[in-house]
């Protein structure tokens, strides 16, 4: 693993509401996301097989939100598609450093990968086959969602498809209740203490914003995709790939 343990909410620190991609969170997130995202091996596993199935020649893959790089690895080592070049975006240098630093010795099968640090809803996009928003579209503002998912289906080519995974929300209020409680129990199982799971709650509410599945599938189908299809769900998180 290329971080450390996450230990980062054991005792307060300034700024708790305030949480932010820095250099602290690089360092143990990779711990972090798997103890805290159930099926996160999945989604990241599957989103290699989906780029190898559907990927196109002489496009470009994109990585948005790459953080450490651990989609974009596992779609390096998949696709073998002639003349596709892999672009994967962040916009927290800290992210970006570690996963430049990490990656190198963890590829089997290389396609060329650059690394860019930009704000995704403030980039323009090449010709693309496959667009992976992996737990990502969560930290932008509802406001701007649609316009970035426009964009990205506007550059994709025909076939080309995008790739989306977030935690969501239950539209039944106790159902609701009964996947946070199940949320929180995954991660006390994963050794987290209490006191570290509402430090987190607090520190992410305003910045990881979720939506019902019915909010995203409507906002997919404004966007102009055509085929939506759910392949992954885990207590209160989803994946689905959208066809152009
Ligand atoms: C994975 N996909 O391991 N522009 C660019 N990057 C952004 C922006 C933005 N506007 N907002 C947030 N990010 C990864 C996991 S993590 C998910 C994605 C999580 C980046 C942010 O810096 C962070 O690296 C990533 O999106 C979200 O499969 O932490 O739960």
């Amino acid at each position: 693993m290329p971080t450390g343990e996450d230990k980062l909410f054991e005792t307060p620190f300034v700024g708790v509401s305030d949480f932010r991609f820095d250099e602290r969170v690089s360092e143990v997130f990779s711990d972090m996301i798997r103890r805290s995202v159930p099926g996160y091996g999945h989604v990241i596993r599957l989103s290699g097989l989906i780029a190898k199935r559907y990927s196109i020649p002489n496009t470009v893959i994109y990585d948005l939100g790459c953080s450490l790089g651990e989609t974009t690895i596992v779609i390096a080592n998949e696709v073998t598609t002639s003349g596709c070049r892999i672009v994967a975006v962040d916009n927290s240098e800290a992210m970006l450093k570690r996963a430049r630093a990490t990656t190198s010795g963890r590829l089997v099968n290389p396609q060329p990968i650059e690394w860019l640090c930009k704000d995704i809803t403030d980039m323009s996009f090449e010709a693309c086959s496959i667009v992976v928003l992996n737990f990502t579209l969560q930290f932008i503002a509802i406001e701007k969602r649609e316009e970035l998912l426009t964009k990205i289906r506007n550059s994709l080519v025909p076939g080309g498809l995008v790739i989306l995974a977030e935690k969501v929300l239950h539209k039944d209020t106790k159902s609701q209740q009964s996947l946070t409680d199940l949320h929180h129990d995954f991660k006390r199982a994963n050794g987290y203490s209490e006191l570290e799971i509402a430090r987190k709650r607090e520190a992410i509410e305003n910045v990881l914003v979720p939506e019902t599945p019915s909010a995203h599938n409507a906002r997919l189908i404004r966007a102009g995709f055509s085929e939506i299809t759910e392949f992954f769900h885990c207590i209160n998180f989803k994946a689905w790939m959208a066809v152009k």
